[in-house]
């Protein structure tokens, strides 16, 4: 048992990819894997048409998976790690350099129940190449956050429930297709309070391409900037 659990851990190790394990609401702490469609692994998705594009493998349907109620104008923070652990090893690991955004889309119904096809997703956060001098990016923040970044729910979005999704787009491997690794995590959230804002939406899948310059990037030659896939931001 101990050379298996030590073949499994180097392959873990080598892999180095890692999922969303935890939200926090307003600075709290949720619990591990609560409120979250959890996938069966720390694979990445590389097929921008398929649809565990939307929330991972397995992210279809949330109805084992319970609904957090948060606030309009919430700060929500996402926390992500290579394994099941806050170990302190690099959350996403460190060679995984590309933009971190999130997204939102309200169900007709139930949080549970909605398999986020259609056009439905509103971009809300969306961080790329901080510093092309250093050519410091989005994930090297996550990276010394201990995983985490946040975004502010806008306080016009519409009450109800709703997926959030958080994606990491890892761009190491990325200067042909397929090669850039989308890490996913959906989370169930109701909106209390809110507004009457209707934001722009595009269908994920559906919206990105294979050739937008922000998916098939060398980002190994001084890049410069670099433009997200899914358009711009709506803050409300
Ligand atoms: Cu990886």
């Amino acid at each position: 048992m101990k050379v298996l659990g030590t073949l499994l851990a180097s392959a873990a190790v080598a892999q180095a990819h890692f999922t969303m394990q935890y939200i926090w609401n307003n600075g709290v702490d949720q619990g591990q894997n609560t409120y979250l469609r959890i996938p069966p692994n720390n694979n990445p998705v590389t097929d921008v048409t398929s649809k565990d594009m939307t929330c991972n493998v397995n992210g279809l349907s949330g109805s084992n998976v319970a609904t957090a109620s948060i606030n309009a104008g919430a700060t929500i923070t996402f926390e992500w790690h290579q394994h099941a652990q806050r170990t302190g090893e690099d959350p996403i690991s460190g060679g995984h350099k590309g933009p971190v955004q999130v997204y939102i889309a309200k169900a007709p119904s139930s949080a549970a129940s909605f398999d986020g096809q259609g056009t439905v997703w509103t971009k809300i956060y969306s961080s790329g190449l901080l510093n092309p001098s250093s050519q410091q990016w989005a994930t090297d923040v996550v990276n010394s956050n201990g995983g985490k970044h946040s975004v502010t729910i806008p306080a016009s979005l519409p009450a109800g429930e709703y997926l959030l999704r958080a994606e990491i787009i890892a761009l190491h491997v990325a200067s042909s297709y397929p090669g850039a690794q989308f890490y996913i995590g959906c989370a169930q959230v109701k909106i209390n309070g809110g507004g009457n804002g209707n934001p722009p939406k595009i269908a994920i899948p559906g919206y990105y391409k294979a050739s937008d310059p922000g998916i098939t990037v060398n980002i190994y030659n001084n890049l410069q900037s670099y433009t997200a896939p899914g358009g711009s931001v709506w803050s409300g």
